[in-house]
């Protein structure tokens, strides 16, 4: 395994963009199909009121936000969600709960329902529900559970700034259970947070020296939300963005390089310039997990109008080959 040092990245992030491109490009194409994204939906499972002081999130009961708390959501309620979304060419879910870590008792056997219930509709399932204990993370495996997203956010250094409610230790402890579990790790962060280009890179290379490499590193830009500490943070320049994509497809050759948080306001052109810098992968529909996202149409119309075709994963218990396949017809 290659360990990455942060002095190779930044070499590799600072290249000329042509460059940095091409040399994302060609990583790309050794690794994945050219023209395939994967579309996953999210849907906040539980919203608001979470105990952590996480500057930039609009869940934080620490926050003034306009985020109004909601209960965890009975079990029908999310698959008729998750449902939705695979008509719409989804094949992967992912639940999100504003926990500082996961429930004990009947919200925990609640959200592994969900969970058998995303698999049992032939969709990856995915959750971000805080942190987990060795167990938990095993009944989630049990449960089918395909990844679970835990983000690093930004660099160590950094990561006192944005988070004082906990340690990026107790991050890597995570990641590490749930690794140790067989459950693929998602895990990425944030850029427009404050934080220096050397704390951009201490993430990814942080991500890209844990072993195995993380399965799908999402890669956001700030929504700067209204009563969060970061509300005034200037918008992030998209070719940060589409130089942030680059470098992750780099460091980090087979994972998912998901373009998160932040495409609504990013044009259809610095979107498929993040694509040919090696992002395969979009969160599709209208909504992230409080925030807007562009809607499906939109995405449909641009992903049709790059030829770009759907990714659809491998599923292993099923000894189902990745495909990559038609993008679904436009809604009627
Ligand atoms: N509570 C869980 C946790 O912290 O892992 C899961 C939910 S949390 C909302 C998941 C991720 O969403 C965060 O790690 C962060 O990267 C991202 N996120 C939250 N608010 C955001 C914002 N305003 N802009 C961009 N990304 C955001
Ligand atoms: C990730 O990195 N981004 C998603 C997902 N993982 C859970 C969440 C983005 C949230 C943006 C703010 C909101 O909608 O509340
Ligand atoms: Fe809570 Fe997660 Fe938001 Fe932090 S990012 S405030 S832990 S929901």
């Amino acid at each position: 395994m290659t360990r990455w040092t942060i002095a190779e990245a930044r070499a590799i992030h600072d290249l000329p963009l042509l460059e940095l491109l091409f040399r994302a490009q060609t990583v790309h194409r050794e690794n994945h199909p050219p023209d395939a994204v994967q579309l996953c939906t999210l849907l906040s499972v539980k919203t608001g009121a979470c105990p952590e002081d996480c500057a930039y999130c609009p869940q934080s009961g620490r926050h003034d936000t306009k985020v109004e708390p909601e209960r965890l959501l009975p079990v029908d309620e999310v698959l008729a969600k998750a449902k939705k979304a695979r008509s719409a060419g989804a094949t992967r879910f992912c639940m999100g709960a504003a926990w500082r870590d996961a429930r004990e008792g009947e919200q925990f056997e609640r959200v592994l329902e969900m969970v058998r219930g995303v698999r049992g509709l032939g969709m990856e399932a995915c959750v971000t529900l805080g942190m987990l204990t060795d167990e938990q993370a095993q009944r989630l495996k049990e449960a089918g559970l395909s990844a679970y997203n835990h983000n690093l956010d930004t660099s160590k250094e950094f990561y006192g700034s944005i988070i004082t409610t906990r340690t990026y230790q107790e991050r890597l402890d995570t990641i590490a259970r749930v690794a140790d579990a067989g459950i693929h790790v998602c895990s990425g962060g944030i850029i427009g947070m404050g934080e220096t280009k050397g704390d951009r890179l201490g993430m990814l290379v942080t991500l890209a020296n844990l072993d195995p490499q993380p399965e799908s590193v999402p890669i956001n830009a700030l929504v700067a939300v209204e009563g969060t500490p970061l509300q005034d943070r200037p918008p992030v320049d998209p070719f940060e963005m589409v130089r942030m994509c680059a470098t992750a497809r780099i460091l980090l050759p087979r994972s998912m390089v998901r373009l998160s948080a932040g495409r609504q306001e990013m044009s259809r052109e610095a979107q498929t310039l993040c694509f040919l810098a090696g992002a395969n992968s979009i969160f599709y529909g209208e909504k992230l997990l409080t925030t807007g996202n562009p809607d499906v149409e939109a995405d449909m119309a641009l992903l049709r109008e790059l030829g770009m075709r759907a990714l659809v994963p491998a599923d292993p218990q099923k000894q189902k080959p990745a495909e990559v396949a038609p993008l679904p017809p436009p809604a009627e």
